[in-house]
């Protein structure tokens, strides 16, 4: 089995509200289809999330105005999970929507429906959310997400879709000399700019170093190319390798 992380950053234009870019949606999943492999989907937020999140202060503080907020946030995940989910029906991919808000309760998180949907030949798609735990509402990220799904389910090889080849030394967005570091050490140095809610590739990395060292492989991929996703193992894949 194989995890997808779809990244914000490659499904939506993370500058403007709520806007969802479908092609690249589409060619992932379809790029992802063709390994014929059985897998678990988790897509990230992009504009559908991070800017809402940003404007009603989340995560924050449980009090009755952040309510608002949870459900506004939750409501554009909602609809960005179900543009994701059409997709799957339009490729002939059975799915299940198992969103986080309603798996997440007061600290604990319930994985078992991810496993036995897939055992059922259904695709199990998850989401970065709001959730509340205790006096807090939090988000969690597709990218934590993917880290408790590893460690639950022992995937194979855990993927994430950017907007950018892998990791560079520094932001390849903002320096034209920016380098591509094929593979990720616990040493390894880089400068991250920019960042979002959920903490950005800084966190990504943090994310796909726990999953290394739990035994999956990890790899980032630019979903501008998702056919790289059929050239893991050789040697002229273009991405970012961990573990
Ligand atoms: P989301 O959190 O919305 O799901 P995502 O998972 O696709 O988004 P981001 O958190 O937006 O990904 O991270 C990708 C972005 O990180 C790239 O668009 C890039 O501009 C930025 N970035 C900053 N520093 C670096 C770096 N050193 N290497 C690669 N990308 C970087
Ligand atoms: O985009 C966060 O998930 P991410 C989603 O994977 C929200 O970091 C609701 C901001």
């Amino acid at each position: 089995m194989i995890i997808i992380k779809m990244g914000g950053s490659i499904i939506t234009n993370k500058s403007r509200y709520k806007s969802f870019r479908s092609d690249s949606c589409y060619n992932i999943i379809k790029s992802v289809k063709s390994l014929d492999t059985e897998f678990i989907l988790i897509h990230g937020g992009g504009s559908f999330g991070h800017i809402k999140a940003n404007k009603f202060g989340l995560p924050g503080s449980l009090k009755k105005e952040s309510l608002l907020g949870f459900s506004e946030v939750h409501a554009d995940m909602v609809d960005l999970n179900q543009r994701v989910i059409s997709i799957l029906n339009d490729l002939e991919i059975p799915s299940i929507s198992l969103p986080p808000a309603v798996i997440y309760m007061n600290g604990e998180m319930s994985l078992s429906a991810f496993g036995y949907y897939s055992r059922l030949g259904f695709v199990p798609v998850t989401f970065g959310d709001t959730y509340v735990a205790g006096d807090k509402i939090g988000i969690i990220s597709g990218d934590e997400l993917a880290v408790r799904l590893s460690a639950e389910l022992s995937p194979e090889k855990v993927i994430f879709f950017s907007d950018v080849d892998g990791v560079y030394d520094k932001n390849p967005k903002i320096h034209k000399d920016a380098r591509l570091l094929r593979t990720l050490s616990d040493d390894a140095t880089f400068e991250i700019t920019e960042t979002d809610v959920t903490g950005g590739m800084r966190a990504k990395v943090a994310s796909a170093m726990k999953i290394a060292r739990s035994g999956s492989k990890v790899y980032m991929i630019n979903g501008n190319f998702p056919d790289r996703v059929k050239e893991l193992e050789s040697s002229e894949f273009i991405g970012t390798v961990i573990g």
